[in-house]
C-alpha cells in the first residue's frame, strides 16, 4: 500500500489511486488542473510510478520508492546545472588477500604505508589523490580483500569509474576466488572499466605460460559477460610495469563520465569514519558532484549536522568539490563507511526523510525480533560486546559474524549485545556482567581503571588488533560447542542458580532446561566456551531427597568433589551419557 507520510513525503509503490492521492495531499484545484492537462489524464485512478514521478517532481515533492536508493533519486530530482567541469576519476583496487593491492598502491603514492598496518593487512578503507604534471590526477581506493569487507568493498565499487581486479600469481588457476571478484564486481556497477592485474609476475620463471593459461581461462568468462578489460603484469615488489598501469589509466580517461558542476548539490561517499581525539566523530569523504561549504546541512542515513570544519591534507577549507577527498567534522555520531550523504540545506526536508527512514528501519527491526525470538528458542547463545576503533571494522565484523551465522550453527545463537566504536566504558564491563557476555576488543586499550573491575567480576575479554583472529576466535567458540554436541551424546544441560561450598565439596543448585540428568552422567562446567569443570557427580537429589534421575524443568542440586571456585550462577552444565554405555 502507498501512504503519505506526511505533507510532502510519500511512499508509493508500483501502483497508486491517484484520485486518493491528490485529496490526501490536498492539492489546489489549480495545480490538479495543470497536472491533468500536462499529463493528459482525466479520468485516470490508477497511475503508474513513472508518471507519478513525473508530477510529483513537477509540483516539488520527494518521492521515496526504494530506501536504499534515496540520495541517488533525490540527487537525480534536485540536480540543477550540466556538468561542465572535470573531476578525477576513482579508482577503486580489489582483489584477494595478500594479492598485492595495497603493495601496488604504494609504488604509486610512493610511500611505504604498508609498514604502518599491522601485519601489512588492509583492515580500513585506504584512500589518497595523486596528482600528475599533465593535470591528470586520480583518486585512489585501497579495499580489503578479507570476505568480511565484503559491504565495504562493494560501496567503494558503486561510486568508482574504475576497477582493478588484482591477482597474485599464486591465484591465477583459483577459479572459486577470481569469481567471488568479478562477481561482486558486476552485481554492483555496470559502469566502470576494468583493468586486471596479475601481480607478483616476479615470482615464476615460465612467464608465457602463466600468461596463456590466464588469458585462456578468462577470456571466455569475459566474452560471455560482455566485458572489455585489459590485463597488465605486475610486479609491485620490484615495481615493474607501474608506469604500464598509470598510462592505462590515463588511456580511458576520454571513456569515463567525469564531468560534474560545482553549482550542483553536493553529494557523495563516505570513505573513512573515525573518532578525532579534538572533533569527535570525524568522516572521509569523496564528493562525486557539487560543492560543499562550512555551514551547509548535510544529511547522512539517519542523522544529520551543520559541517563546522573541511580539512584538506592538513588544511583548513570553506569549501570542497570532487577534486578533494577532504575530512569533515561536526557529527553528531560516527556515520557507516560506504554512506551516502547529500547536502540540503533544507531542514523540514532532512527531518522527513529521516523520520521516514526510521519508520522503515523500526518496522523492520521488529520483524527482525520476531523471527530472533522464533530462532531463540532451545538454542546456546555466545554473547559478545564488541568495541572497536573504526566504524568500517564493525560493518566488516557484523558481516563475518553473520556468515558465521548462516553456515556454522544450527543450535548456537550469536548475540552481538553491542557493538560500538570507542573506548571501553565501565558501563561495557556492567553490561558484560548482567548479560553473561564476553568482551571483545579490536585496537582498543584497556584503562588501568577498568583493569581492577574486570577482575573482580571475572569477566572475560579479549584484545585483537587483526580483524581475522576475532573472527576465528568466535568461529573457534562455536567448533567447541558443535564438536561437544557431535561427539558426547549430550543428554540435558541446566543452568546454575547457586552455590554452595560445603567442606571439600561444592553443591550447585541448578534449573534443568532441556533433557535429563542421571547421577551416573558424566558432566561437563562451562562458562560460554571455556570449561570449568569436567567430571562425575557425587550426589544429586531434589530438595533433600536423593535421586538417580532428573527430568521436566526441575530444579535439583548436585555435589562434585572438587571446590571449585570458578564456578558460578548463571555458568552452564552439560550431562553425557557414561562413555561405556
Ligand atoms: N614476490 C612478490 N611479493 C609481493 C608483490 N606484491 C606484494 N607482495 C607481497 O605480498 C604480501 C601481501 O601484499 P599486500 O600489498 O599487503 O596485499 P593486499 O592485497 O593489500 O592484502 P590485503 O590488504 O590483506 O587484502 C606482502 O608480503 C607483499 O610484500 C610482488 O609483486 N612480488
Ligand atoms: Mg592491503
Amino acid at each position: 500500500m502507498s501512504k503519505i507520510i506526511n505533507n510532502n513525503l510519500i511512499e508509493i509503490n508500483k501502483k497508486i489511486n491517484f484520485t486518493k492521492l491528490i485529496s490526501k495531499l490536498s492539492l489546489k484545484e489549480k495545480d490538479i488542473n495543470y497536472i491533468k492537462s500536462i499529463f493528459n489524464i482525466d479520468n485516470i485512478k490508477i497511475i503508474n510510478i513513472d508518471l507519478l514521478k513525473n508530477i510529483l517532481n513537477k509540483l516539488n515533492y520527494i518521492i521515496i520508492e526504494e530506501f536504499n536508493d534515496n540520495i541517488d533519486k533525490l540527487y537525480i530530482t534536485l540536480k540543477k546545472n550540466n556538468n561542465i567541469d572535470y573531476r578525477p576519476p576513482i579508482i577503486t583496487l580489489i582483489g584477494h588477500v595478500d594479492s598485492g593491492k595495497t603493495s601496488i598502491l604504494d609504488c604509486i603514492e610512493l610511500n611505504n604505508s604498508i609498514n604502518n598496518e599491522v601485519r601489512g593487512i588492509t583492515q580500513y578503507i585506504r584512500s589518497f589523490k595523486v596528482n600528475y604534471s599533465d593535470n591528470k590526477n586520480f583518486i585512489f581506493i585501497d579495499t580489503p580483500g578479507h570476505e568480511s569487507f565484503v559491504n565495504i568493498r562493494n560501496n567503494c565499487i558503486k561510486i568508482s569509474d574504475i576497477i582493478i581486479l588484482v591477482i597474485s600469481v599464486d591465484d591465477i588457476l583459483k577459479n572459486n576466488i577470481i569469481d567471488k571478484f568479478i562477481n561482486e564486481i558486476l552485481y554492483t556497477n555496470l559502469t566502470f572499466k576494468l583493468i586486471i592485474i596479475i601481480n607478483k609476475i616476479d615470482k615464476i620463471n615460465d612467464f608465457n605460460s602463466l600468461k596463456f593459461k590466464f588469458e585462456n581461462n578468462y577470456n571466455s568468462i569475459f566474452k560471455n559477460i560482455d566485458i572489455n578489460y585489459d590485463i597488465l603484469y605486475l610486479s609491485a615488489k620490484y615495481k615493474k610495469n607501474i608506469d604500464l598501469l598509470i598510462n592505462n589509466i590515463k588511456s580511458k580517461f576520454n571513456y569515463i563520465d567525469l564531468k560534474f558542476s560545482k553549482e550542483n548539490i553536493a553529494y557523495g561517499i563516505v570513505i573513512e569514519s573515525y573518532i578525532d581525539k579534538n572533533m569527535g566523530p570525524t568522516a572521509k569523504i569523496i564528493i562525486k558532484d557539487g560543492t560543499i561549504n562550512v555551514g551547509d546541512l548535510i544529511l547522512f542515513d539517519y542523522f544529520f549536522c551543520k559541517l563546522k570544519l573541511i580539512i584538506d591534507n592538513n588544511n583548513k577549507i570553506n569549501s570542497a568539490n570532487p577534486l578533494n577527498i577532504v575530512k569533515i567534522f561536526g557529527l553528531p555520531t560516527l556515520s557507516k563507511i560506504g554512506e551516502k550523504i547529500i547536502i540540503l540545506n533544507d531542514i523540514k526536508k532532512i527531518k522527513n526523510i529521516i523520520s521516514y527512514r526510521n519508520i522503515i528501519k523500526n518496522k523492520n527491526n521488529l520483524y527482525i525480533n520476531k523471527y530472533n525470538d522464533f530462532l531463540n528458542k532451545n538454542k546456546y547463545n555466545l554473547n559478545y560486546i564488541i568495541k572497536t576503533n573504526s566504524i568500517g571494522i564493525n560493518d566488516a565484523i557484523l558481516h563475518s559474524i553473520k556468515e558465521i551465522s548462516n553456515n556454522n550453527c544450527n543450535n548456537i545463537n550469536i548475540n552481538i549485545l553491542k557493538i560500538e566504536t570507542g573506548i571501553l566504558k565501565k558501563d561495557d564491563i556492567y553490561l558484560s556482567l548482567n548479560s553473561n557476555s564476553e568482551l571483545l576488543l579490536f585496537n582498543v586499550k584497556i584503562d588501568l581503571n577498568l583493569i581492577k573491575l574486570i577482575n573482580n567480576f571475572n569477566i572475560k575479554i579479549k584484545s585483537y588488533s587483526i580483524i581475522y583472529d576475532l573472527i576465528d576466535y568466535i568461529k573457534y567458540s562455536i567448533k567447541n560447542i558443535l564438536s561437544l554436541e557431535e561427539k558426547s551424546n549430550i543428554e540435558g544441560n541446566a543452568n546454575v542458580i547457586k552455590i554452595f561450598n560445603i567442606n571439600n565439596s561444592i553443591i550447585i543448585g541448578c534449573k534443568l532446561e532441556n533433557g535429563v540428568f542421571r547421577k551416573k552422567n558424566n558432566i561437563k562446567i562451562f562458562r560460554k566456551d571455556i570449561l570449568l569443570y569436567d567430571g562425575n557427580i557425587l550426589s544429586m537429589k531434589i530438595l533433600k531427597k536423593s535421586v538417580n534421575e532428573v527430568n521436566n524443568n526441575t530444579e535439583f542440586g548436585i555435589s562434585i568433589n572438587k571446590n571449585n571456585i570458578l564456578i558460578k550462577e548463571g555458568d552452564k552444565i552439560i550431562s553425557f551419557k557414561e562413555i561405556n554405555e
